[in-house]
């Protein structure tokens, strides 16, 4: 650690965006208009096999193929928690692979991203979807904090999370009834995604949690681009705009909601991080599977990303779109005052725990680097 702000030089809280020192992240202070969001537009794909390696193709897109015998609102009876002991391999989250899959699509479609001058990639930020979605629901989140390091490296700022310490003793201590819940949202899947856009769902096939499909989209939010990439669960080949992220649906299963509190904290908490992790990537929608204490489905939802914000407006305490993306703004305002050493040996690690500002501290050790030395040769060239 080798520069820690002190509390004392920290800026009012009225001007946050200027501060160099620390960021507010109360919800009071990014009231206001909606700040200028540009809907991202595809730039690439790539897959993860299942044995996790990148492939620059959409082998692993799959496409949205509720059975016509289900119909909204009637009850599905999937078993989600079918082959948990038999019919599941999981991903190595000991492995971290940070932001190498970007990296290596990066690395592979330098051509595309109209690089100029020292600049190659002319996006002022490269960086998980999953990333600022956790920026998004800093206001409103009292339970985890988190810790994202950031390098700046030929005019691009790359940022990468760290698990914080919290966060590793709760993987490590995760419960079987946890760990069964997880394996639920990725068998809710298997019921409702085939191969092909004319296939069927294979719902006893093994669940390989290495799999993967992601987007790799440019997007604007006010004076900032990006280069953003997500993982897309399927596409549907029966949308009205097939062009992707528009074709694109998420699919979440949630705990049945039997009674008004339930109601109110599913609003409160759940649809907070479904909207903004799907408006981030311009998925307009999300289709819920409710399931009973047994792991059942008693009941499929649609929601459309862009009627969230209506749904909720009703709950005098709820979330405010327009807080989330203008504190993201102001977090990445933050970001670009404070990273200026263009160094891809340099590491800013912001960190933030609920209750306290946005803090920073600066780190040179190779430990901290979020950028192989692979994909700096790469782009030195
Ligand atoms: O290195 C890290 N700390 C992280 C890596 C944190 C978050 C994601 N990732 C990687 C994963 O390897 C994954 O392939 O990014 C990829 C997904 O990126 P994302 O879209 O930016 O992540 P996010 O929006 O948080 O999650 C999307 C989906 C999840 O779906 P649900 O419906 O549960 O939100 O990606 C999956 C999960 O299915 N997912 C992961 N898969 C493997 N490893 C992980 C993970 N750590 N996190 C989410
Ligand atoms: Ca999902």
């Amino acid at each position: 650690r080798e520069h820690c702000p002190t509390p004392l030089m920290a800026q009012p809280s009225k001007r946050p965006y200027l501060s160099t020192t620390s960021l507010n992240t109360h919800p009071m202070s990014y009231q206001g208009a909606f700040p200028f969001f540009r809907l991202p537009s595809e730039v690439g794909r790539f897959s993860l096999d299942s044995h996790r390696c990148y492939h620059g193709d959409s082998r692993k897109l799959r496409y949205y193929r509720p059975p016509s015998s289900v119909q909204k609102g009637a009850s599905p009876g999937w078993d989600l928690m079918d082959g948990y002991e038999n019919r599941y391999v999981r991903r190595d989250e000991n492995e971290k692979e940070g932001l190498l899959h970007i990296l290596t699509w990066v690395k592979e479609n330098k051509g595309l991203l109209g690089g100029s001058g020292s600049r190659q990639l002319d996006r002022d930020f490269v960086t998980w979807r999953g990333h600022l979605t956790k920026v998004l629901c800093t206001p409103y989140e009292s339970q985890e904090g988190w810790l994202l390091a950031v390098s700046l490296f030929k005019g691009t700022l790359y940022i990468s999370e760290r698990e914080t310490e919290v966060a590793r003793k709760k993987r490590e201590e995760r419960t079987t009834i946890q760990e069964k819940l997880m394996y639920s949202g990725y068998k809710f899947e298997s019921h409702l995604c085939a191969d092909s856009p004319d296939g069927q769902p294979s719902p006893s096939a093994v669940v390989n949690t290495n799999e993967a499909f992601c987007s790799v989209l440019f997007a604007r939010l006010s004076t900032h681009s990006f280069l953003i990439s997500g993982e897309v669960d399927c596409c549907d080949p029966l949308a009205t705009n097939s062009n992707p992220p528009s074709c694109y649906v998420e699919l979440k299963s949630s705990a049945q909601i039997r009674n008004p509190h339930q109601q109110r904290s599913f609003n409160r908490y759940k649809l907070l991080k479904w909207w903004c992790q799907s408006f981030l990537l311009g998925i307009p929608l999300i289709v819920a599977g409710f399931r009973n204490p047994e792991g059942k489905v008693v009941s499929l939802q649609d929601y459309r990303t862009s009627d969230i914000p209506h749904l909720i407006r009703t709950d005098q305490h709820s979330w405010d779109p327009a807080v989330c993306m203008n504190f993201c703004d102001a977090f990445l305002s933050f970001v670009k005052n404070v990273v200026t050493r263009d160094d891809p040996g340099v590491v800013y690690l912001f960190s933030w725990e609920p209750g306290s500002d946005v803090t920073f501290s600066v780190h040179t050790d190779p430990t901290y680097h979020i950028l192989p030395a692979w994909y700096v040769e790469a782009m030195s060239l």
